[in-house]
């Protein structure tokens, strides 16, 4: 049995231990932890339809890594593709791996030095900072019209936590960050197909034209839709030409004033 005055001695001895290890706190354990980043797109709002391009970046202290993987996703309606920077893709001994996990929100990617056979870091990070690709985000057409669709890095991938492999194999945890995209989709008046302000016979023509000729081109399909059934078809420009010459019905709202769509559907309104 363990004498009360010997454990007391061993708990005090402990405590002069611990205080002789705090000392001034090494430079490198005051460095930042590596990360991952999500720059900030320019232009703005996005636009259901949009295909919008978010830089990815790793950030370090300046030195080389082995590989890094990590998971790209977003709860909003939208797909993702990760494209590699092509910097990286010509480096020799670089490889990657990008695959899609669950449905189009969700993918995972790897850039680095796969091999642990090898055991020097083959990726270097000049200035602290190295651009690994390009994540695309396609704005899908269930979005909502407005509001903010947030994408994340680093989020659990196929391959495990998002990670990063230094040299001398240290492994690193790196922390999820995100970048928050507003949307809206722009103003417009309904039947405008042509979008000068004014309704007349130059929509109707318009409406044909983009129904028929350049299907899925129309920038702003809500404004085409001057019945609001969510459609475009033939139907549309009889209903103009039934409202310019026949006294026909108002097209709904929004009109005359430009506005949002109240009702919801598959179109939007991109473009001026
Ligand atoms: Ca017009
Ligand atoms: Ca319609
Ligand atoms: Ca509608």
């Amino acid at each position: 049995m363990e004498h009360p005055h010997w454990r007391g001695m061993g708990l005090f001895a402990a405590a002069l231990c611990g205080l002789s290890a705090v000392g001034p706190v090494p430079r490198a354990a005051a460095a930042e932890p590596p990360r991952l980043e999500l720059e900030m797109p320019p232009g703005g709002p996005f636009t259901r339809g949009d295909q919008v391009l978010v830089p990815v970046f790793l950030r370090m202290e300046p030195g080389r890594f082995k590989y890094v993987s990590f998971g790209l996703e977003t709860e909003g309606q939208a797909s993702l593709f990760f494209a590699l920077s092509a910097a990286l893709i010509a480096m020799p001994g670089v490889d990657y791996f990008h695959d899609r996990i669950v449905d189009s929100r969700h993918v995972a990617a790897g850039v680095g030095d796969f091999d642990f056979e090898r055991s020097v870091g083959v990726v270097p990070v000049p200035e602290g900072r190295v651009g690994l690709g390009t994540l695309i985000v396609e704005i899908g057409a269930a979005a909502p019209e407005r509001g903010v669709l947030t994408v994340a890095a680093g989020t659990r991938s196929v391959t495990g936590p998002p990670e990063l492999a230094l040299e001398g194999k240290v492994i690193v945890s790196l922390d999820r960050v995100e970048v928050r995209l507003p949307l809206m989709d722009h103003a417009f008046v309904r039947g405008d197909s042509n979008r000068d302000g004014v309704i007349d016979v130059s929509d109707a023509v318009q409406a044909i034209q983009a129904i028929f000729l350049d299907a899925g081109s129309e920038p702003c399909g809500d404004a085409v839709d001057a019945n609001d059934d969510g459609r475009l078809d033939i139907a549309d420009p009889f209903f103009l030409l039934n409202f310019v010459f026949q006294a026909g019905p108002r097209p709904p709202a929004p009109f005359p004033n430009a506005g949002s769509d109240p009702t919801a559907d598959g179109l939007t309104c991109g473009g001026g």
